[in-house]
C-alpha cells in the first residue's frame, strides 16, 4: 500500500543494522529471530522504504573475522546497497560487547584496554568512510562504573578527552570529511554512566582541542530514562549548532532501555518534537534506534520499521496543521502579544537602559491575574492529535 505517508528519500530515514537485525535477546530470554546477514537487513530495509542503514564496526564484520571473511560480507553489502540504492550516513564502534570493554573503553582504568579502544575506533572509522559515513557516533555504554571506588571520575573525564582529541586528529590527518557525534545515557549497562545527559555532553565538547568537529547524538529513550524533557535538550543542541544526528525512539518513562517504535508511548512529546525538527529546518538523518517487539517475527519487524516511519510523517502532516490552524495560532498571537510598552529596555545593555528599567513602574498585579490560555491551547492540540481537527 502506497499513501502520503510512504517514506521517501527525503525524509532520511535511516535504521542501524543493529535495530531491525535485533533478534530480540534480553537479559532473560534467548533470541526469538534467526540472525540475518548485513546484506539480508539492507534488503529487508529497502523493502520498507528506508533511506539508509548505519552500523557498528562488528554489526558488519565480526571482531573475529578473517580477512577473507570482512572481505566476503563488505562485497554482498555493497551489492545489497548498489540494489536497493540505500547508503549509509553513519557509522560506529561497538565497544561494549566484548570482555575486553567491561570496565569502559576510553575510560577503563586499564591503559591497555584504552589503546585497543582507539585503535578498534579507528579500524572502525576507516570502515565507515569506506562506505560513505558522514557522521560517526560515539555512544559509551560502558564508559562509567558500579561503584567509585576504583575509578576517579575527573580521570575518566580526562581519559574520555584525550581519545576524543586524539581521534579528531586522526580523523583530520586521513582528510575525511566525518563529524562525531556524543550520544548521552544515564545508565545501562553500567550503574551509572558519565557525561549522563545531552546537556553534559554539550559543556563536555567545549573543551575539547576540535569542538568544531563534535556535536550530539541525542536519543529519545536516553532523556527520558533521566526523567528529562528531550525536546528541550535537542532545541539547546540545534541553538549551538550542534545537532549532528539524532535517535528516535520511545520509551515509557522511569524503565529500563526500551527502545520502542517512535511514537509509540509518548505521542504528544514526539509529536512537538517531530514539529520542533521540521520547524527550525534540520537537515540531517532520522534514525530510528530502536527494534521491535520480543513478540515479533520478521514481518513484525517490517511493521515496527514502518510504523516509526509512518508515525514520523503522520506527524509532520500533524504539525504543519497545527501550524495553520487559526484558531492556535489566534490563541498563541495573544499568548505572545507584545504591546511594545518594553521595546527601550529591549536588546544589548547600556547603562541608560538599566536606569530606566530601574526607574519603570510594573503593575506587578495585574501582570499575575492574566490567564495565559495553555489549558485550551493543549487540548487543541490534542484534539488535532486525535484527528478531530
Ligand atoms: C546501542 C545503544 C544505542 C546507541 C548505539 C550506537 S548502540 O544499541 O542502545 O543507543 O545509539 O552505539
Ligand atoms: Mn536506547
Ligand atoms: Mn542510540
Amino acid at each position: 500500500m502506497s499513501d502520503k505517508y510512504t517514506p521517501k528519500p527525503e525524509d532520511k530515514f535511516t535504521f542501524g543494522l543493529w535495530t531491525v537485525g535485533n533478534v530480540g535477546r534480553d537479559p532473560f530470554g534467548e533470541p526469538v529471530r534467526k540472525v540475518l546477514t548485513p546484506a539480508e537487513i539492507v534488503y529487508l530495509l529497502g523493502d520498507v522504504g528506508a533511506y539508509g542503514v548505519n552500523f557498528h564496526d562488528n554489526d558488519l564484520i565480526p571482531i573475529d573475522a578473517t580477512a577473507a571473511e570482512a572481505a566476503a560480507i563488505k562485497k554482498a553489502f555493497r551489492q545489497a546497497l548498489d540494489d536497493t540504492g540505500l547508503v549509509v550516513p553513519m557509522a560506529t564502534t561497538n565497544l561494549f560487547s566484548d570482555p575486553a570493554f567491561k570496565d569502559g573503553a576510553f575510560t577503563a582504568n586499564d591503559p591497555k584496554v584504552r589503546a585497543y579502544a582507539l585503535q578498534k575506533t579507528m579500524h572502525a572509522i576507516d570502515l565507515g568512510v569506506e562506505f560513505g559515513a558522514k557522521i560517526y557516533v560515539f555512544w559509551g555504554g560502558r564508559e562509567g562504573t558500579e561503584t567509585d571506588a576504583g575509578k576517579n571520575p575527573l580521570d575518566a573525564g580526562k581519559r574520555f578527552q584525550d581519545a576524543l582529541n586524539f581521534l579528531c586528529e586522526y580523523v583530520l590527518d586521513q582528510g575525511y570529511d566525518l563529524k562525531l557525534a556524543l550520544e548521552a545515557k544515564p545508565n545501562e549497562p553500567r550503574g551509572d554512566i558519565y557525561l549522563a545527559t545531552t546537556g553534559a555532553m554539550l559543556g563536555f565538547i567545549e573543551t575539547l582541542a576540535h569542538s568544531e568537529m563534535v556535536g550530539v547524538n541525542p536519543e529519545v529513550a536516553h532523556e527520558q530514562m533521566a526523567g528529562l524533557n528531550f525536546l528541550h535538550h535537542v532545541a539547546q543542541a540545534w541553538d549551538m549548532g550542534k545537532l549532528f544526528h539524532i535517535d528516535l525512539n520511545d520509551q515509557a518513562f522511569g524503565r529500563y532501555d526500551q527502545d520502542f517504535r517512535f511514537g509509540a508511548v509518548n505521542l504528544k512529546s514526539a509529536f512537538f518534537l517531530v514539529k520542533f525538527l521540521e520547524d527550525v529546518g534540520y537537515a540531517g538523518s532520522r534514525h530510528f534506534d530502536a527494534h521491535a517487539y520480543r513478540t515479533e517475527d520478521y514481518e513484525g519487524v517490517k511493521d515496527f520499521a514502518r510504523g516509526c516511519m509512518r508515525n514520523y510523517l503522520i506527524l509532520k502532516e500533524k504539525a504543519a496543521r497545527w501550524n495553520q490552524d487559526a484558531e492556535i495560532q489566534a490563541l498563541l498571537q495573544d499568548i505572545l502579544a507584545d504591546d511594545g510598552s518594553t521595546d527601550a529596555f529591549k536588546g544589548k545593555y547600556t547603562p541608560a537602559k538599566a536606569a530606566a528599567l530601574k526607574a519603570a513602574s510594573f503593575d506587578r498585579i495585574a501582570l499575575g491575574k492574566r490567564g495565559l490560555s495553555y489549558e485550551k491551547l493543549d487540548q487543541l492540540t490534542l484534539e488535532l492529535l486525535m484527528g478531530i481537527r
